[in-house]
C-alpha cells in the first residue's frame, strides 16, 4: 500500500512537471492529459507479484525480488520436483531468498543481482520461501504441488 502511493504521488509530481515543460516551451500545443502514460518510457515496475507460475516439467525458472515482494510469489509444480531456480533482485533493496523447512536456502541477493539455487518441492503441500528481512511486510512465497 506504502509503495503504491509513493508511486501515485511520483506520477504527480512528474506530470506537473511535464505540465510546466509544455507550457514553458509552447504556447499553442495543449498540455496532453494527466493519464497519458508516464510508463510510455522504461518498463514500469511492478507493484505486486505475478500470478502463479506452473513449472511442472521445468528444470529451471527465474523468479524476481522487487521492494518488498517476489514475482510470481506462488510456483505450481509436481509432487518431489527439483528446480533449479535462479531469483533476480530488481529492487533497490537487499533481498533474501529464504528457505528453512526441510532442505536449508539461504543465500542474500544485493540489489541488481541474481543468485541460483537448487529447490524441491515437497511430497504434497506446499513450502514455504520467504526473505528474512522483508518477511513481515508478506515478502513470502511458496513451492506448491499442485
Ligand atoms: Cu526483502
Amino acid at each position: 500500500m506504502r509503495n503504491r502511493t509513493v508511486l501515485v504521488a511520483t506520477l504527480l509530481a512528474l506530470s506537473v512537471l511535464a505540465t510546466a515543460c509544455t507550457s514553458a516551451t509552447s504556447s499553442s500545443a495543449a498540455a496532453p492529459p494527466a493519464s497519458s502514460s508516464p510508463s510510455a518510457t522504461g518498463s514500469p515496475v511492478p507493484t505486486s507479484p505475478a500470478p502463479a507460475a506452473d513449472v511442472s516439467g521445468k528444470a529451471s525458472f527465474t523468479i524476481d525480488a522487487y521492494d518488498d515482494f517476489f514475482s510470481p510469489n506462488v510456483l505450481m509444480g509436481s509432487a518431489n520436483q527439483k528446480l533449479s531456480l535462479t531469483i533476480d533482485n530488481k529492487g533497490a533493496a537487499v533481498h533474501t531468498f529464504t528457505i528453512t523447512s526441510g532442505e536449508n536456502v539461504d543465500v542474500t541477493l544485493m540489489p541488481g543481482t541474481s543468485q541460483t539455487v537448487d529447490v524441491t518441492f515437497p511430497k504434497s503441500g506446499s513450502t514455504q520461501f520467504m526473505c528474512r528481512f522483508h518477511e513481515s511486510m508478506g515478502m513470502v512465497g511458496q513451492l506448491q504441488v499442485q
